[in-house]
């Protein structure tokens, strides 16, 4: 059994099963052959031999095919004979492939039986955190990859915060000249360049993921003013400010230096200058025009030192920017209590799984003016909680620590009262990198919980399996083959590990 648990699976125990060999083979067809590539590779790590791909099939073979159905569907059927995947489209058929790199993975020997599977929401998300620490494109596409295989298709990339700007963009070369250099700790920073990416962007069509680019604003925004201090308020130290440096060190924020503490909400650009709507529509405008996907992020969230009308003016003007570059607008649900966001702006949450704070007043009202939302509850999906209290690694605000089992148990219709299924977009768990510094902290900070986050997005809640012991019993089926592919997870003991 596999993770996320497919829509239905049927075991014929009666029947001879499907026996890989080591004369099997993958069957493929001009439609299906980057699948059957991109087969042959995924197998060949985690079975430890190359398979050969052919035109005609004979017994014991893998056959890849596509026969037109619901989005990113597919069947995986097992007889004596073949084991045949047919997607309802190549993503289906390469979410067909990822549930058969976990059988495989398992044993060679696969009972007869039928899955038919299909995502629960369009939308299922991670985030990375490329602007508190910076990660390079080997780490970002490392990290493609994994989430990929748990059939995650969306990459939200949290390009500019108050520690750094991380895109290179030919419109304006002084903010990354100016504004990428720094990052928390005083660690080195760094920046994509638009060649950088557009290999992010190509590594993820080639997974069937898309690229979600966020320029947040009008708060975390201090690196912007390394490059524009005419563009930026002077930073203001709220108590929760204070409290922060207080605990986690970095200094006070000051005008014009870089910042390199967790601090959060002390910065906001001009929002009532003309000139910082100038450089953002210069900004969101090459963003869209680098990135094929149909959302650009546009934060939204802790603007704690700025004025609400102000702050409503940002977010509906950066929104309308964004609509009329023909992209869908996202924002931190924050935006929600701004009637004059963009018709159809998506909202993204972040309060918990028991809303405090009418933080589910704010992100209702994206659903009541029509739009639908993606649900990130920051005690269950946010990854950088810690995992557990003497970790190294990661954050504790909200609620943490954050349990593999924690993290599994919540739905997404039981969020918020009156949002259903319909109104959800999907679900995203990002991955904040304030104490991340390497591409194996990535990997011992998501994994094991980013599996849990993948079933809630893509299994019915209904699946019979879809329960916590279960679950349990399948992530620790994993073990072996996250080992063989490299991912240095953290093994947590609510666990079984194989
Ligand atoms: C909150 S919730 C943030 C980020 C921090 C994160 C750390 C939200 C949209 N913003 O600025 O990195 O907490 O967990």
């Amino acid at each position: 059994m596999t993770v996320p648990v497919p829509r239905s699976q049927t075991i014929d125990a009666a029947a001879a099963p499907f026996t890989f060999t080591a004369t099997s083979r993958i069957v493929t067809a001009p439609e299906t052959a980057a699948t059957a590539e991109f087969a042959a590779r995924a197998l060949a790590d985690a079975i430890g031999r190359t398979i050969a791909i052919v035109e005609d099939p004979a017994d014991g073979d893998i056959v890849l095919e596509i026969a037109e159905g619901p989005a990113e569907s597919y069947t995986l059927s097992a007889d004596a004979t073949t084991l045949r995947i047919v997607g309802g489209d190549a993503a289906g058929l390469f979410y067909g492939v990822q549930t058969l790199v976990q059988l495989l993975a398992a044993s060679r020997t696969i009972a007869a039986q039928t899955i038919a599977d299909a995502p629960r929401f369009a939308y299922r998300g991670v985030m990375l955190d490329v602007a508190r620490h910076f990660f390079d494109v080997a780490a970002v596409t490392g990290y493609i990859d994994r989430a990929a295989a748990l059939k995650f298709n969306a990459l939200h990339l949290h390009l500019s915060d108050d520690q750094g700007w991380r895109i290179a963009l030919d419109s304006h070369p002084e903010l990354v000249e100016k504004a990428s250099d720094s990052a928390i700790g005083g660690d080195a920073g760094g920046f994509f360049t638009k060649d950088d990416y557009a290999r992010i962007v190509a590594h993820a069509a080639s997974r069937h993921m898309i690229v979600v680019p966020e320029i947040d604003g009008p708060g975390h925004t201090h690196a912007l003013g390394l490059a524009h201090p005419e563009l930026v308020e002077a930073p203001v130290i709220t108590p929760e400010v204070a409290e922060v440096v207080e605990a986690f060190g970095g200094g006070m924020p000051q005008p014009g230096a870089p910042y390199t503490g967790l601090a959060v909400g002390f910065s906001s650009v001009k929002i009532r200058d003309e000139a910082t709507y100038g450089l953002l529509g210069d900004v969101y405008r090459e963003l869209a025009a680098m990135t094929p996907g149909p959302y650009l992020h546009v934060g939204g969230d802790e603007a704690l030192g700025t004025d609400p009308s102000d702050y409503a003016h940002y977010v509906t003007r950066v929104t309308r920017m964004v609509a009329d570059l023909g992209k869908t607008p996202i924002a931190w649900h924050e935006a929600g209590a701004s009637a004059e966001l963009a018709p159809g702006t998506i909202g993204q949450y972040w309060g918990f799984v028991t809303p405090t704070d009418g933080m589910d007043e704010k992100a209702r009202t994206f659903v009541r003016n029509g739009a639908r939302l993606i649900l990130s509850p920051a005690d269950a999906a946010y990854l950088d909680m810690k995992l557990d209290a003497d970790s190294t690694l990661g954050l504790t605000w909200a609620n943490g620590p954050t349990s593999v089992q924690d993290s599994y148990g919540w739905d997404p219709a039981d969020i918020i009262d009156g949002v259903g299924d319909d109104d959800i977009l999907g679900v995203e768990a990002p991955l904040w990198a304030e104490t991340l510094r390497t591409a194996a902290d990535l990997d011992a900070q998501a994994f094991p919980r980013i599996a849990a986050a993948a079933e809630i997005a893509w299994s019915p809640a209904d699946a019979p399996e879809r329960t916590w012991g279960s679950f349990r019993t399948r992530v620790g089926a994993l073990g072996a083959l996250w080992r063989s592919q490299g991912i240095v997870f953290t093994a947590a003991p609510e666990i079984d590990w194989v």
